[in-house]
């Protein structure tokens, strides 16, 4: 199967070709063509004439493209899944539950065609009216990450269309074949040309064409902290307004008087789910002293019964990571670890036997007693990897969450209502869950992190039409006369 980018309502091939690869197989999914920046520059000028008209068209119209979109997802939804979890290697049931997201999203955003509230407001002045609307702001660019290929996808493109933009989405390399069936979807609504086009591409020369060229006004971001910062960089340089989403080093804290089970549910769904690859993912689990070896028993009673392999088949929990790299850094990690002085529980090896020698997997590792300030405490790994980091109290648990540079998402499991209150209000991320795992963020609530996760914005909820749109204030005169405002004649 040979994909080609969609730009301007064409379907073109332009460019040298990769091999899109099944990370649980090996077998070639498909070719993808690599844009440059040539093919970026056409596409932008397709979308900028379009967002002219596009912009015209009243919100709850452009909304109907939105239904229509999710309408056909729904009716694709078993067969986008199996591509998703062909491509990326999520389990079928989580391909089906992302593509959902994207589905929800797609309705949710419709929603706001019939909303987009502004404010009125009353003014200083006799015989005047004063608003402030949200203006749709022109071309956007985006730039999303392999491990959820399509939900992260509509988070963004959909509140930058329903507001007025038209959108420029560069999707990860290794993941190129939903946005190729999101394309299809785009044309088969009617959506108008140039409103939706993406272009393929590796190794940055897209992304960075996109970021460099003048009429791509608003970089939409989710991906790793390096790459983050170099398009915050080139987009200061540019003069960009740049939203991104990037790395987390969530925990799960569990007080002593938690429900232990659930507690465990929590921990290994939101650990070893997707293999680890969402960047919600927990990766630390800091216990009260009191209940770590009962916490740890239970864990690794129920870590004997995750099964792993390919995520087509409906048994499988765990799928394989995403590629080879990604084997070699996580198992890199584990190495750390062991140097670092932690004690390995459970796991810290590749799975190379029969089938899964075929793939990239990776065994659900626990290490425990992790100093809180080592390096596999502190830093992303990106894979089926949790420490267990022993404390005494709840100020100790906030302070060790609170510890690493990143802020996305954190978890505290307790039964005390003071214990709770106290943690959700000091636990410094941008998401909190309270007797759940770190991950499931739903797609009608604001999602995004603090300190080194993000740089203020967010994705999802009303609070990304912040990112895709301007505030315009507008002040109507009907006294006929001029009225100067901010003259004091007193
Ligand atoms: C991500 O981790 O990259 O919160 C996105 C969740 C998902 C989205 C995660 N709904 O788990």
């Amino acid at each position: 199967m040979k994909l080609t980018h969609f730009v301007n309502g064409e379907w073109l091939e332009d460019g040298s070709h990769q091999d899109v690869l099944n990370p649980a197989t090996g077998e070639v999914l498909a070719e993808v063509p690599m844009g440059d920046a040539d093919l970026v520059a056409k596409a932008v000028e397709g979308a900028k004439v379009a967002q002219k008209q596009w912009a015209k068209v009243p919100a709850p119209k452009r909304a109907q493209y939105l239904y229509a979109i999710g309408r056909v997802m729904e009716e694709r939804k078993e067969h986008l899944a199996q591509v998703l979890t062909k491509e990326m290697g999520k389990v079928i049931e989580e391909g089906r539950g992302e593509v959902q997201e994207g589905i929800d999203m797609a309705y949710y955003m419709a929603g706001e065609g019939r909303r987009l509230f502004g404010e009125t407001t009353p003014s200083e002045l006799a015989d005047k009216f004063a608003m402030s609307v949200r203006a749709p702001i022109g071309v956007v660019g985006l730039i999303t990450p392999w491990n959820f290929p399509v939900a992260i996808a509509t988070w963004k493109s959909f509140p930058a269309i329903v507001a007025g933009n038209t959108f420029l989405w560069k999707p990860a390399t290794e993941t190129p074949m939903m946005a190729y069936e999101m394309a299809k979807i785009f044309e088969e609504v009617g959506l108008p040309k140039g409103v939706a086009n993406i272009v393929f591409g590796s190794g940055g020369t897209v992304g960075t064409a996109m970021i460099e060229h003048p009429d791509v006004k608003v970089i939409s971001f989710t991906g790793s902290t390096d790459t983050g910062s170099k398009v915050a960089e080139l987009g200061g340089k540019h003069l960009k307004k740049v939203s991104l989403e990037m790395g987390g080093k969530n925990a799960v804290i569990v007080m002593d008087d938690a429900n232990l089970d659930l507690a465990v549910d929590g921990i290994l769904w939101s650990a070893f789910g997707t293999a680890g690859q969402r960047c919600t993912a927990c990766s630390r689990v800091i216990v009260h002293k009191d209940v770590k070896k009962e916490l740890e028993q239970k864990l690794l009673e129920k870590m004997k019964h995750l099964t792993i392999g390919d995520g087509t088949d409906e048994s499988v929990k765990i799928g394989p990571v995403i590629n080879a790299a990604a084997l070699k850094k996580i198992h890199g990690y584990v190495e750390i670890g062991k140097e670092d002085g932690a004690t390995l529980l459970e796991g810290g090896h590749v799975l190379d036997e029969g089938d899964l020698s075929k793939g990239h997997f990776y065994a659900p590792t626990l290490f425990t007693d992790v100093p809180w300030d080592s390096r596999i405490a502190q830093e992303e790994i990106f894979g089926p990897v949790v420490s267990i980091i022993q404390v005494s109290s709840l100020d100790e648990a906030i302070e060790v969450n609170n510890s690493v540079k990143f802020g996305l998402s954190s978890s505290i499991f307790s039964q005390d209502v003071n214990t709770i209150f106290k943690a959700q209000r000091d636990l410094d991320t941008g998401i909190v869950y309270v007797n759940a795992g770190t991950t499931g963020a739903e797609i009608h609530l604001p999602f995004g992190g603090t300190k080194g996760t993000g740089n203020g914005h967010r994705d999802s909820g009303v609070a990304a039409l912040d990112v895709y749109t301007e505030w315009k204030s507008v002040y109507v005169d009907f006294s006929g006369k001029l009225q100067r405002a901010q003259i004091d004649t007193n």
